[in-house]
Parts: structure tokens; C-alpha cells; sequence
């Protein structure tokens, strides 16, 4: 769906908000706002750490789409498996990655997801039952292809999420898990976070058919939703989650958001139309929950309750020490790894591990 403008909720000057969910007790919708402030925050926090030269490389993050991840990850249950890109912070707050743990994640630190092992966003926590992301997009769609496929062969009623960009559709692997998932009616749901850009190619220069028409031709549900509402995601996130466990395969669906930052810390976003993000800017998914909640809910002191939360863990973090140089590979090859070296080929050792 191209801009969107026209979409439930997107109406800036309607102050009355329109209450999506039926699925949803009053718990979870300011369980879902809370998440979305707690991504915002840890982000905010990262990008002045990054500027303090705290973290290495550059920094990504999902300014202004937090209702995609926030609310899919909520429709999800804990059995399932989602691989989490990266604009996707909310899905590992949503599982429970502990703040300290994310923020020593992109600061490299001993104490990190990855235990300093990888770039920032390359993270997942295989307990908490995110999958890390590759980096070549959207590899993630076969992963979780791949995942659905294992848990419809065990006969297990679980199902597998993957999120993924408008630029991935213009990729192969894109092709291949959508024609597999549907010919083999995998538990599997593709959430597009179209964001309008792919770094700076605007939609425009991406496709000529909408990826909820292509869903349809490959044979599965198309569906698009408003991407800022949170509740929106949850609810359509759902539907397709109790389709794919009651066998009835992959769902696509569409959450349609913007880009509010560029696409790391370094780019400056001027090719994004400044009267295009003050039009997104007016539907900041965060501010809508809020007004939702406003009658029944202290925003402000729920407010500083995260922000207090992501003080105390950038101080647990900043004291983390970094990895100690000798342990580089713990943890990266399998136990049972042959050692490099013996003249045998390293990978014929390898332990089989499960999804
Ligand atoms: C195959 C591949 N090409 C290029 C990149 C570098 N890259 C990382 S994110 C990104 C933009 C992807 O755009 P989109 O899929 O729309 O996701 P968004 O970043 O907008 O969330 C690019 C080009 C990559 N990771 N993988």
C-alpha cells in the first residue's frame, strides 16, 4: 500500500482514536505502549552512546515503527520463534531480553547478548526463542520457512514470524519462501515492515505490484495493515497466527510505517521529502497508544517508570567489562567441532542442532 495515508487511525486531526483490539484486556494495551516507549528509549540511549563513541560501527534502529514489532511479537506465543531484524527491537523486549543485556549488546560488551561477538543489531536469544538475523536480507524469510517446515513435520502446533523490508521483496529468497511456505502450507507469517524506503530507494523504484497482490498470486492471504497501531498489528498478527497453527498456511501481512530516522546513525535522510515526514510525524505510533489510554492511564508516570528502567540498566551496562580476547570462539563452533588443523575438513564434525 503506497504512503497509506488514508488508513484506520491515520487521521492526525481526529483526536478520538478508534480501539482496534477485541482480543486485548486493558493490561495489554498499556503492556503494548510500555513496550513501545521502552524501544524508543533503549534507542535514543544507543544513539547517544553512539555519539559518545561508546558504539562501535554505526547503529540502526526503528524510530517511529515501533508498533510493527511490538505488536506482532505480542500476537506470538511463547512456543514460537521469531527472527527479529533490525528495526525489530520491541520482539526481544516482548520475550524478555533483559535492557542491560541489549545495551551491553551494541557497546560490545562481555556481558552482551552476543558477548561482544557480533555487530550491534545481530543479536537473538535462542532461550527466549528470538533467532538472531543474518545479515543478507531477507535470508530471515527462509529461516523461518525453514523453522515452520521442522514444526509441521514434527507435527507441533507452533509457528514462526519473520519480519523483513520493502527492499526484500525485490529479492529472490523473497520468491522462494513465499512459493515454499505456500506450496508446503508452513505455520509460517511473513510481517513486511514497509517503511517507504530501502536506505533511499522509495517505493516507486521498488515495485510496480503490491506485495499483498504478490502474497495472493504465490497462494496465501495478503493483508495490510496501519503499521503505526499497535493494536492493529496484534490483531492481524493473530488472525494469521491461528490460521497457520489450524494448518491453513503462511500468511503476508503488509504493516505500513515510516522510516522516522535514516537508515543508520551516519545517514542524514535529505532524500526522504521533509512534508512526507511531517505527515508521519503527526502519527507517531507511540502518541496514539497514549491518546487510546489517556482517560484510564498516568502516561506521564509511565513515562519516567521506563525511562527510570533504561537508567538503571545503561549504568549496569556501562560497567560491563569488554570480552576477554581468549574467549573469541567460545561458543561459535559446536563442542563437538573437529579442531582446525588435523587435516580433516572443520565442518564434519558439527553437532546437528534444533530450531
Ligand atoms: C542482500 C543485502 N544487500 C544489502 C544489504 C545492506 N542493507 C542492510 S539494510 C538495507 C536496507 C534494506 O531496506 P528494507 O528491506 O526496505 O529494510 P529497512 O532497512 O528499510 O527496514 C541494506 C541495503 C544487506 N544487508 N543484504
Amino acid at each position: 500500500m503506497a504512503m497509506a495515508m488514508g488508513i484506520a487511525g491515520s487521521d492526525a486531526a481526529d483526536d478520538s482514536v478508534a480501539d482496534v483490539s477485541v482480543h486485548l484486556t486493558r493490561a495489554d494495551r498499556v503492556e503494548l505502549l510500555r513496550t513501545m516507549l521502552t524501544m524508543r528509549g533503549i534507542e535514543q540511549r544507543a544513539l547517544n552512546l553512539y555519539r559518545q563513541g561508546r558504539v562501535p560501527g554505526s547503529f540502526y534502529d526503528g524510530f517511529g515503527q515501533e508498533a510493527v514489532s511490538t505488536g506482532a511479537t505480542f500476537a506470538m506465543a511463547a512456543e514460537d520463534r521469531i527472527c527479529a531484524l533490525h528495526r525489530d527491537l520491541a520482539a526481544h523486549v516482548v520475550r524478555g531480553t533483559a535492557l542491560e543485556r541489549i545495551l551491553a549488546q551494541y557497546m560490545g560488551r562481555a556481558t552482551g547478548v552476543t558477548q561482544g561477538r557480533d555487530g550491534n543489531v545481530h543479536f537473538g536469544d535462542k532461550d527466549l526463542g528470538v533467532v538472531g538475523m543474518v545479515s543478507m536480507l531477507p535470508d530471515m524469510m527462509l529461516v523461518a520457512t525453514g523453522m515452520a517446515m521442522a514444526f509441521k513435520l514434527r507435527g507441533e502446533a507452533r509457528a514462526a514470524l519473520t519480519f523483513f523490508g520493502d527492499g526484500s521483496t525485490s529479492r529472490g529468497d523473497f520468491h522462494e519462501a513465499l512459493n515454499w511456505a505456500a506450496v508446503q502450507r508452513l505455520p509460517v507469517i511473513f510481517v513486511l515492515e514497509n517503511n517507504q524506503f530501502a536506505y533511499s530507494t522509495p517505493l516507486a523504484k521498488q515495485w510496480t505490484v503490491e506485495p499483498i497482490e504478490r502474497a495472493r498470486a504465490y497462494g496465501m492471504p495478503g493483508v495490510s495493515v496501519d503499521g503505526n497501531d499497535a493494536e492493529a498489528v496484534f490483531e492481524a498478527v493473530r488472525a494469521a497466527r491461528e490460521r497457520a497453527i489450524a494448518g491453513g498456511g503462511p500468511t503476508l501481512v503488509e504493516a505500513v510505517t515510516m522510516r522516522m530516522h535514516g537508515h543508520a546513525a551516519h545517514d542524514d535522510m535529505r532524500y526522504v521529502p521533509a512534508e512526507l515526514l511531517a505527515q508521519w510525524r503527526e502519527r507517531d505510533p507511540i502518541e496514539l497508544q497514549e491518546r487510546r489510554l489517556a482517560a484510564e492511564l498516568d502516561v506521564a508516570a509511565l513515562r519516567a517508570e521506563v525511562q527510570a528502567a533504561i537508567d538503571a540498566a545503561t549504568a549496569v551496562a556501562l560497567r560491563a567489562p569488554m570480552p576477554d580476547p581468549a574467549t573469541a570462539t567460545d561458543g561459535v563452533f559446536a563442542e563437538q567441532a573437529v579442531p582446525l588443523g588435523d587435516g580433516r575438513a572443520p565442518w564434519s564434525g558439527f553437532a546437528r542442532t534444533e530450531a
